[in-house]
Protein backbone atom coordinates (compact mmCIF):
# COMPACT_ATOMS: atom_id res chain seq x y z
CA UNK A 1 0.00 0.00 0.00
CA UNK A 2 0.86 3.36 -0.86
CA UNK A 3 2.32 6.24 1.91
CA UNK A 4 -0.37 8.38 3.16
CA UNK A 5 0.16 10.91 0.61
CA UNK A 6 0.53 8.78 -2.24
CA UNK A 7 -2.78 7.37 -0.93
CA UNK A 8 -4.96 10.61 -1.09
CA UNK A 9 -3.19 11.74 -4.41
CA UNK A 10 -5.00 8.58 -5.89
CA UNK A 11 -8.54 8.84 -4.19
CA UNK A 12 -8.85 12.25 -4.47
CA UNK A 13 -9.78 12.60 -7.76
CA UNK A 14 -12.81 10.12 -7.43
CA UNK A 15 -13.79 11.61 -4.37
CA UNK A 16 -14.58 15.17 -6.52
CA UNK A 17 -16.02 13.24 -9.34
CA UNK A 18 -18.64 11.97 -6.76
CA UNK A 19 -19.20 15.11 -5.48
CA UNK A 20 -19.77 16.68 -8.77
CA UNK A 21 -22.16 13.89 -10.09
CA UNK A 22 -24.26 13.94 -5.96
CA UNK A 23 -24.37 17.92 -6.74
CA UNK A 24 -25.83 17.50 -9.99
CA UNK A 25 -28.42 14.72 -8.93
CA UNK A 26 -29.31 15.51 -5.53
CA UNK A 27 -27.98 19.19 -4.72
CA UNK A 28 -31.05 20.68 -4.36
CA UNK A 29 -33.20 18.73 -2.58
CA UNK A 30 -33.69 19.40 1.08
CA UNK A 31 -31.60 17.52 3.92
CA UNK A 32 -33.11 19.68 7.01
CA UNK A 33 -35.66 21.82 8.38
CA UNK A 34 -34.48 24.18 11.22
CA UNK A 35 -36.61 25.36 14.29
CA UNK A 36 -36.77 28.36 15.96
CA UNK A 37 -35.69 26.57 18.90
CA UNK A 38 -32.81 24.88 17.28
CA UNK A 39 -31.77 28.44 15.89
CA UNK A 40 -31.81 29.49 19.61
CA UNK A 41 -30.94 25.66 20.78
CA UNK A 42 -26.72 25.59 19.45
CA UNK A 43 -28.36 23.94 16.42
CA UNK A 44 -28.72 20.79 18.13
CA UNK A 45 -29.68 18.25 14.94
CA UNK A 46 -29.48 20.30 11.72
CA UNK A 47 -27.81 19.13 9.27
CA UNK A 48 -25.70 21.48 7.60
CA UNK A 49 -22.63 20.34 6.87
CA UNK A 50 -20.42 17.54 5.86
CA UNK A 51 -18.15 15.33 7.67
CA UNK A 52 -16.42 12.37 6.01
CA UNK A 53 -14.64 10.88 8.58
CA UNK A 54 -16.66 9.30 11.32
CA UNK A 55 -19.95 9.37 12.51
CA UNK A 56 -22.02 9.42 15.53
CA UNK A 57 -24.81 7.51 15.52
CA UNK A 58 -27.11 7.84 18.50
CA UNK A 59 -27.67 3.66 19.04
CA UNK A 60 -24.07 2.71 18.24
CA UNK A 61 -21.74 5.92 19.14
CA UNK A 62 -18.71 6.70 17.26
CA UNK A 63 -17.99 4.74 13.94
CA UNK A 64 -14.85 5.49 12.01
CA UNK A 65 -15.31 5.31 8.40
CA UNK A 66 -17.79 2.41 8.49
CA UNK A 67 -15.60 0.40 11.33
CA UNK A 68 -17.40 1.45 14.84
CA UNK A 69 -14.48 2.40 17.75
CA UNK A 70 -14.65 -0.70 19.25
CA UNK A 71 -13.04 -2.54 16.39
CA UNK A 72 -9.99 -0.09 16.55
CA UNK A 73 -9.62 0.09 19.88
CA UNK A 74 -6.00 -2.51 19.72
CA UNK A 75 -4.75 -0.35 16.80
CA UNK A 76 -2.13 2.40 16.91
CA UNK A 77 -3.41 5.86 16.70
CA UNK A 78 -1.16 6.49 13.78
CA UNK A 79 -3.33 3.85 11.97
CA UNK A 80 -6.12 5.67 12.85
CA UNK A 81 -5.13 9.12 11.53
CA UNK A 82 -4.47 7.50 7.67
CA UNK A 83 -8.25 5.66 8.39
CA UNK A 84 -9.74 9.31 8.92
CA UNK A 85 -7.87 10.54 5.88
CA UNK A 86 -8.15 7.87 3.26
CA UNK A 87 -11.21 5.28 4.55
CA UNK A 88 -9.13 2.36 4.88
CA UNK A 89 -6.55 1.24 7.14
CA UNK A 90 -2.55 1.46 6.46
CA UNK A 91 -0.83 -1.82 5.76
CA UNK A 92 2.34 -2.92 7.54
CA UNK A 93 4.57 -0.65 4.99
CA UNK A 94 2.31 2.20 5.10
CA UNK A 95 2.28 2.97 9.16
CA UNK A 96 6.20 1.94 8.94
CA UNK A 97 6.39 5.01 6.53
CA UNK A 98 3.81 7.12 8.54
CA UNK A 99 5.73 6.66 11.98
CA UNK A 100 9.15 7.32 10.16
CA UNK A 101 7.50 10.43 8.80
CA UNK A 102 6.13 11.47 12.04
CA UNK A 103 9.92 10.71 14.19
CA UNK A 104 11.28 12.71 11.12
CA UNK A 105 9.33 15.52 11.27
CA UNK A 106 8.99 15.44 15.71
CA UNK A 107 11.48 18.00 16.54
CA UNK A 108 10.00 21.52 18.08
CA UNK A 109 11.48 24.50 17.21
CA UNK A 110 13.50 26.23 20.38
CA UNK A 111 11.19 29.37 20.07
CA UNK A 112 8.63 27.15 21.24
CA UNK A 113 10.00 26.50 24.55
CA UNK A 114 11.06 30.28 24.50
CA UNK A 115 7.31 31.06 24.38
CA UNK A 116 5.84 28.48 26.86
CA UNK A 117 8.60 29.32 29.39
CA UNK A 118 7.82 32.98 28.89
CA UNK A 119 4.34 32.42 29.75
CA UNK A 120 2.89 33.05 33.23
CA UNK A 121 3.66 29.84 35.61
CA UNK A 122 -0.11 29.54 36.86
CA UNK A 123 -0.85 29.46 32.95
CA UNK A 124 -3.37 26.89 32.17
CA UNK A 125 -2.40 23.61 30.24
CA UNK A 126 -4.61 24.12 27.05
CA UNK A 127 -3.58 27.81 27.19
CA UNK A 128 0.25 26.65 26.91
CA UNK A 129 -0.72 24.02 24.11
CA UNK A 130 -2.74 26.18 21.76
CA UNK A 131 0.03 29.02 22.25
CA UNK A 132 2.57 26.39 21.26
CA UNK A 133 0.59 25.96 18.12
CA UNK A 134 -0.06 29.10 17.06
CA UNK A 135 3.39 30.05 17.45
CA UNK A 136 4.56 27.75 14.63
CA UNK A 137 2.15 29.37 12.57
CA UNK A 138 5.28 31.03 10.75
CA UNK A 139 6.30 27.17 9.40
CA UNK A 140 2.92 26.70 7.56
CA UNK A 141 3.51 24.90 4.04
CA UNK A 142 0.04 26.07 3.38
CA UNK A 143 0.84 29.86 4.19
CA UNK A 144 3.89 29.72 1.75
CA UNK A 145 2.89 28.09 -1.05
CA UNK A 146 -0.86 29.94 -0.73
CA UNK A 147 1.53 33.40 -0.79
CA UNK A 148 3.62 31.85 -4.07
CA UNK A 149 -0.01 31.07 -5.64
CA UNK A 150 -0.90 27.71 -6.02
CA UNK A 151 -4.39 25.86 -7.74
CA UNK A 152 -6.86 25.36 -5.97
CA UNK A 153 -6.68 21.86 -6.62
CA UNK A 154 -3.44 21.79 -4.88
CA UNK A 155 -4.84 22.85 -1.83
CA UNK A 156 -4.79 19.78 -0.12
CA UNK A 157 -1.22 18.74 -0.44
CA UNK A 158 0.73 21.78 1.71
CA UNK A 159 -2.53 21.23 4.08
CA UNK A 160 -1.11 17.49 4.58
CA UNK A 161 2.27 18.80 5.18
CA UNK A 162 0.85 21.02 7.67
CA UNK A 163 -0.92 18.40 9.45
CA UNK A 164 2.01 15.57 9.57
CA UNK A 165 4.57 18.45 11.11
CA UNK A 166 1.98 19.74 13.46
CA UNK A 167 0.93 16.10 14.66
CA UNK A 168 4.75 14.95 14.78
CA UNK A 169 5.28 17.94 16.78
CA UNK A 170 2.19 17.50 19.49
CA UNK A 171 3.44 14.64 22.17
CA UNK A 172 6.60 16.72 22.46
CA UNK A 173 4.89 19.79 22.59
CA UNK A 174 1.64 18.47 24.99
CA UNK A 175 4.71 16.44 27.37
CA UNK A 176 6.84 19.45 27.32
CA UNK A 177 3.72 21.57 28.72
CA UNK A 178 3.17 18.81 31.88
CA UNK A 179 6.61 18.79 32.41
CA UNK A 180 7.07 22.59 32.57
CA UNK A 181 4.04 23.29 33.96
CA UNK A 182 4.00 20.60 36.61
CA UNK A 183 7.72 20.89 37.08
CA UNK A 184 8.49 17.54 36.23
CA UNK A 185 11.73 18.35 35.11
CA UNK A 186 13.64 18.47 32.07
CA UNK A 187 12.29 17.68 28.54
CA UNK A 188 12.49 13.98 27.45
CA UNK A 189 13.30 13.54 23.93
CA UNK A 190 11.36 11.83 21.16
CA UNK A 191 12.75 8.43 20.22
CA UNK A 192 12.75 7.96 17.07
CA UNK A 193 12.52 4.21 16.89
CA UNK A 194 9.19 4.27 18.99
CA UNK A 195 5.89 4.92 17.92
CA UNK A 196 3.82 8.04 18.13
CA UNK A 197 1.70 6.80 21.10
CA UNK A 198 4.78 5.27 22.56
CA UNK A 199 7.12 8.29 22.34
CA UNK A 200 4.17 10.36 24.42
CA UNK A 201 3.91 7.99 27.08
CA UNK A 202 7.59 8.36 27.41
CA UNK A 203 8.11 12.21 27.02
CA UNK A 204 5.15 12.60 30.14
CA UNK A 205 7.73 10.75 32.17
CA UNK A 206 5.49 8.43 33.93
CA UNK A 207 6.78 5.54 34.83
CA UNK A 208 5.71 2.55 32.87
CA UNK A 209 7.90 -0.57 33.97
CA UNK A 210 5.20 -3.22 33.09
CA UNK A 211 4.36 -1.08 29.73
CA UNK A 212 1.00 -0.37 30.92
CA UNK A 213 0.88 3.21 30.55
CA UNK A 214 2.02 3.14 27.11
CA UNK A 215 -0.56 1.12 26.06
CA UNK A 216 -3.28 3.58 28.09
CA UNK A 217 -2.17 6.26 26.02
CA UNK A 218 -2.31 4.62 22.88
CA UNK A 219 -5.67 3.66 23.63
CA UNK A 220 -6.40 7.21 25.00
CA UNK A 221 -5.36 8.59 21.69
CA UNK A 222 -7.10 6.16 19.70
CA UNK A 223 -10.55 6.71 21.04
CA UNK A 224 -10.66 10.41 21.10
CA UNK A 225 -9.06 11.18 17.66
CA UNK A 226 -12.69 12.25 15.93
CA UNK A 227 -16.22 12.84 17.06
CA UNK A 228 -17.93 13.83 13.25
CA UNK A 229 -18.01 17.49 12.56
CA UNK A 230 -20.50 19.59 14.42
CA UNK A 231 -18.80 19.54 17.79
CA UNK A 232 -17.83 22.78 18.96
CA UNK A 233 -14.21 22.01 18.18
CA UNK A 234 -14.14 20.23 15.25
CA UNK A 235 -16.81 22.86 13.86
CA UNK A 236 -14.38 25.55 15.09
CA UNK A 237 -11.59 24.32 13.42
CA UNK A 238 -13.78 23.55 9.76
CA UNK A 239 -14.86 27.16 10.10
CA UNK A 240 -11.40 28.90 10.53
CA UNK A 241 -9.67 26.82 7.90
CA UNK A 242 -12.63 27.70 5.49
CA UNK A 243 -11.01 30.93 5.64
CA UNK A 244 -7.85 29.07 4.03
CA UNK A 245 -5.82 30.03 7.40
CA UNK A 246 -3.64 27.16 8.00
CA UNK A 247 -3.52 24.12 9.93
CA UNK A 248 -1.71 26.11 12.59
CA UNK A 249 -4.77 28.63 12.97
CA UNK A 250 -7.30 26.24 12.78
CA UNK A 251 -6.68 24.07 15.14
CA UNK A 252 -5.28 26.10 17.89
CA UNK A 253 -8.86 27.71 17.42
CA UNK A 254 -10.96 24.37 17.71
CA UNK A 255 -8.72 23.41 20.64
CA UNK A 256 -9.48 26.63 22.36
CA UNK A 257 -13.14 25.27 22.34
CA UNK A 258 -11.98 21.58 23.25
CA UNK A 259 -10.88 23.84 26.31
CA UNK A 260 -14.45 24.50 27.29
CA UNK A 261 -16.02 22.92 30.54
CA UNK A 262 -18.73 21.35 28.76
CA UNK A 263 -16.60 19.97 26.07
CA UNK A 264 -12.64 18.83 26.50
CA UNK A 265 -12.85 20.35 30.31
CA UNK A 266 -15.54 17.23 31.58
CA UNK A 267 -13.15 14.47 31.82
CA UNK A 268 -11.59 16.51 35.07
CA UNK A 269 -15.03 17.05 36.88
CA UNK A 270 -15.68 13.55 36.15
CA UNK A 271 -12.80 11.92 38.19
CA UNK A 272 -13.04 15.19 40.82
CA UNK A 273 -16.96 13.25 41.28
CA UNK A 274 -15.41 9.76 41.60
CA UNK A 275 -12.81 11.11 44.10
CA UNK A 276 -15.01 13.26 46.52
CA UNK A 277 -17.29 9.70 46.10
CA UNK A 278 -14.49 8.13 47.29
CA UNK A 279 -13.14 10.59 50.31
CA UNK A 280 -16.75 10.81 51.74
CA UNK A 281 -17.16 7.12 51.95
CA UNK A 282 -13.62 6.71 53.03
CA UNK A 283 -12.46 3.94 49.79
CA UNK A 284 -14.89 2.28 47.36
CA UNK A 285 -18.30 3.30 48.38
CA UNK A 286 -21.24 0.33 48.08
CA UNK A 287 -23.80 0.72 45.32
CA UNK A 288 -26.36 2.09 48.03
CA UNK A 289 -23.94 4.84 49.07
CA UNK A 290 -23.01 5.72 45.69
CA UNK A 291 -27.05 5.72 44.91
CA UNK A 292 -27.49 8.35 48.12
CA UNK A 293 -24.85 10.82 46.67
CA UNK A 294 -25.69 10.70 42.97
CA UNK A 295 -29.33 12.20 44.47
CA UNK A 296 -27.36 14.32 46.50
CA UNK A 297 -25.89 15.70 43.89
CA UNK A 298 -29.39 15.80 41.85
CA UNK A 299 -30.84 17.61 44.27
CA UNK A 300 -28.50 20.10 44.98
CA UNK A 301 -28.96 21.49 41.13
CA UNK A 302 -25.86 19.64 39.79
CA UNK A 303 -25.21 17.25 37.15
CA UNK A 304 -23.58 13.84 37.36
CA UNK A 305 -20.39 14.65 35.49
CA UNK A 306 -19.52 11.56 32.50
CA UNK A 307 -23.20 10.81 31.80
CA UNK A 308 -25.36 11.97 29.89
CA UNK A 309 -24.86 12.98 26.07
CA UNK A 310 -26.27 15.06 23.38
CA UNK A 311 -26.11 12.55 20.27
CA UNK A 312 -25.72 9.23 21.99
CA UNK A 313 -28.28 7.45 23.32
CA UNK A 314 -26.59 3.84 24.79
CA UNK A 315 -22.97 3.57 26.85
CA UNK A 316 -20.42 5.13 24.76
CA UNK A 317 -18.55 2.46 23.51
CA UNK A 318 -15.23 4.53 24.03
CA UNK A 319 -16.17 4.40 27.74
CA UNK A 320 -16.75 0.72 27.00
CA UNK A 321 -13.48 0.16 25.58
CA UNK A 322 -11.87 2.04 29.04
CA UNK A 323 -13.65 -0.39 31.23
CA UNK A 324 -12.68 -3.21 29.22
CA UNK A 325 -8.93 -2.41 29.39
CA UNK A 326 -9.56 -1.44 33.62
CA UNK A 327 -10.71 -5.15 33.94
CA UNK A 328 -7.58 -6.19 32.01
CA UNK A 329 -5.20 -4.28 33.62
CA UNK A 330 -6.21 -3.00 36.78
CA UNK A 331 -9.10 -4.73 38.28
CA UNK A 332 -7.67 -4.02 42.07
CA UNK A 333 -7.68 -0.06 41.57
CA UNK A 334 -9.49 1.74 43.91
CA UNK A 335 -10.61 3.91 41.51
CA UNK A 336 -11.25 2.00 38.40
CA UNK A 337 -13.74 -0.16 40.88
CA UNK A 338 -15.45 2.74 42.06
CA UNK A 339 -15.82 4.04 38.27
CA UNK A 340 -16.99 0.32 37.51
CA UNK A 341 -19.55 0.54 40.02
CA UNK A 342 -20.78 3.92 39.14
CA UNK A 343 -21.83 2.91 36.09
CA UNK A 344 -23.92 -0.24 37.97
CA UNK A 345 -25.70 2.84 40.00
CA UNK A 346 -25.97 5.89 38.52
CA UNK A 347 -27.91 5.34 35.01
CA UNK A 348 -30.94 3.53 37.17
CA UNK A 349 -30.90 7.07 38.85
CA UNK A 350 -31.03 9.30 36.33
CA UNK A 351 -33.78 7.25 35.06
CA UNK A 352 -35.30 7.72 37.92
CA UNK A 353 -34.65 11.69 38.03
CA UNK A 354 -36.14 11.35 34.74
CA UNK A 355 -34.56 14.60 33.05
CA UNK A 356 -31.42 13.60 31.02
CA UNK A 357 -32.37 12.15 27.38
CA UNK A 358 -29.06 9.66 28.15
CA UNK A 359 -28.61 8.23 31.61
CA UNK A 360 -25.58 6.25 29.92
CA UNK A 361 -21.77 6.71 30.71
CA UNK A 362 -19.72 8.97 27.86
CA UNK A 363 -16.30 8.46 27.51
CA UNK A 364 -15.41 11.01 30.33
CA UNK A 365 -16.84 8.99 32.78
CA UNK A 366 -13.53 6.51 32.86
CA UNK A 367 -10.64 8.15 31.34
CA UNK A 368 -9.27 10.09 34.07
CA UNK A 369 -9.86 7.49 36.48
CA UNK A 370 -7.22 5.10 34.62
CA UNK A 371 -5.05 7.70 34.32
CA UNK A 372 -4.88 8.83 37.72
CA UNK A 373 -4.27 4.98 39.00
CA UNK A 374 -0.83 5.72 36.72
CA UNK A 375 0.66 8.87 38.51
CA UNK A 376 -0.68 11.37 35.98
CA UNK A 377 -3.34 13.13 38.68
CA UNK A 378 -2.58 16.84 37.73
CA UNK A 379 -6.42 17.01 36.26
CA UNK A 380 -5.94 20.19 34.57
CA UNK A 381 -3.64 18.58 31.87
CA UNK A 382 -6.49 15.64 31.08
CA UNK A 383 -7.53 18.07 27.99
CA UNK A 384 -4.43 17.84 26.67
CA UNK A 385 -4.23 14.61 26.20
CA UNK A 386 -7.52 14.61 24.46
CA UNK A 387 -6.32 17.46 22.52
CA UNK A 388 -3.25 15.41 20.50
CA UNK A 389 -5.70 12.78 19.77
CA UNK A 390 -8.15 14.95 18.73
CA UNK A 391 -5.92 16.85 16.41
CA UNK A 392 -6.01 13.63 14.38
CA UNK A 393 -9.23 14.15 13.51
CA UNK A 394 -9.57 17.84 12.68
CA UNK A 395 -6.56 17.34 10.68
CA UNK A 396 -7.90 15.13 8.71
CA UNK A 397 -11.34 16.80 8.25
CA UNK A 398 -9.15 19.89 7.27
CA UNK A 399 -7.00 18.00 4.46
CA UNK A 400 -10.04 16.56 3.45
CA UNK A 401 -11.86 19.62 2.99
CA UNK A 402 -9.20 21.56 1.05
CA UNK A 403 -9.29 18.77 -1.06
CA UNK A 404 -12.78 18.70 -1.93
CA UNK A 405 -12.71 22.40 -1.80
CA UNK A 406 -14.94 22.93 0.69
CA UNK A 407 -16.56 26.56 0.52
CA UNK A 408 -15.76 29.33 3.23
CA UNK A 409 -18.62 28.69 5.90
CA UNK A 410 -21.16 31.63 6.14
CA UNK A 411 -24.67 30.69 7.43
CA UNK A 412 -26.82 33.40 7.77
CA UNK A 413 -28.52 34.55 11.12
CA UNK A 414 -30.96 36.20 11.82
CA UNK A 415 -32.07 39.05 14.38
CA UNK A 416 -34.74 38.67 17.57
CA UNK A 417 -37.04 41.21 15.76
CA UNK A 418 -36.69 39.25 12.12
CA UNK A 419 -37.89 36.04 13.84
CA UNK A 420 -40.69 37.99 16.00
CA UNK A 421 -41.69 39.58 12.09
CA UNK A 422 -41.70 36.56 10.22
CA UNK A 423 -42.56 33.36 12.02
CA UNK A 424 -45.75 33.22 13.14
N1 LIG B 1 -26.87 14.73 35.33
C1 LIG B 1 -27.97 15.44 35.65
N2 LIG B 1 -28.77 16.02 34.76
C2 LIG B 1 -28.47 15.83 33.48
C3 LIG B 1 -27.37 15.09 33.05
C4 LIG B 1 -26.55 14.52 34.04
N3 LIG B 1 -25.45 13.84 33.75
N4 LIG B 1 -27.34 15.07 31.71
C5 LIG B 1 -28.37 15.83 31.30
N5 LIG B 1 -29.06 16.29 32.37
C6 LIG B 1 -30.18 17.21 32.36
C7 LIG B 1 -29.77 18.48 31.65
O1 LIG B 1 -29.05 19.33 32.54
C8 LIG B 1 -31.08 19.05 31.22
O2 LIG B 1 -31.69 19.66 32.34
P1 LIG B 1 -32.56 21.03 32.18
O3 LIG B 1 -33.71 20.63 31.34
O4 LIG B 1 -32.90 21.38 33.58
O5 LIG B 1 -31.64 22.01 31.50
C9 LIG B 1 -31.87 17.79 30.90
O6 LIG B 1 -31.22 16.70 31.58
C10 LIG B 1 -31.92 17.47 29.42
O7 LIG B 1 -30.59 17.46 28.92
P2 LIG B 1 -30.17 16.50 27.70
O8 LIG B 1 -30.93 16.95 26.49
O9 LIG B 1 -30.27 15.09 28.10
O10 LIG B 1 -28.62 16.81 27.54
P3 LIG B 1 -27.94 17.97 26.65
O11 LIG B 1 -27.84 17.48 25.27
O12 LIG B 1 -28.58 19.28 26.89
O13 LIG B 1 -26.49 18.02 27.32
C11 LIG B 1 -24.50 17.11 28.27
C12 LIG B 1 -25.53 17.01 27.13
C13 LIG B 1 -23.37 16.12 28.00
C14 LIG B 1 -23.90 18.55 28.32
C15 LIG B 1 -25.22 16.77 29.59
O14 LIG B 1 -25.70 15.44 29.54
C16 LIG B 1 -24.34 16.96 30.80
O15 LIG B 1 -24.26 18.08 31.33
N6 LIG B 1 -23.65 15.88 31.29
C17 LIG B 1 -22.74 15.98 32.36
C18 LIG B 1 -21.42 16.66 31.90
C19 LIG B 1 -20.63 15.75 30.99
O16 LIG B 1 -20.49 14.55 31.23
N7 LIG B 1 -20.05 16.32 29.92
C20 LIG B 1 -19.21 15.54 29.01
C21 LIG B 1 -19.73 15.54 27.60
C22 LIG B 1 -18.85 14.67 26.74
C23 LIG B 1 -18.87 15.05 25.29
O17 LIG B 1 -19.44 16.08 24.91
O18 LIG B 1 -18.28 14.30 24.53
Amino acid sequence: MATLQKKMAAMIPSLREELKELAQKVGDKKISDVTVAQAYGGMRGVKGMICDTSVVYPDKGLVIRGIPIMELRERYPEEIFYLLCTGELPDKAALKALQKEFAERSTVPKYVWNVLEAMPKDSHPMAMLDTGILVMQKESEFKKAYDKGMKKTDYWQPMLEDSLNLLAKLPGIAAGVYRLRFKKGNRIAYKKDLDWGANYARMLGITDKTGIFTKLIRLYLTLHCDHEGGNVSANTCHTVGSALSDAYYAVSAGLNGLAGPLHGLANQECLNWILETMKKFKGVPTDEQIRNYAWETLNSGKVIPGYGHAVLRVTDPRFSAFLAFGKEYLPDSPVFQTVAKVYDVVPKVLEEHGKAKNPWPNVDAGSGALLYHFGLKEFPYYTVLFSVSRAMGMLAQLVLNRAMGTAITRPKSVSTEWVKQNVK
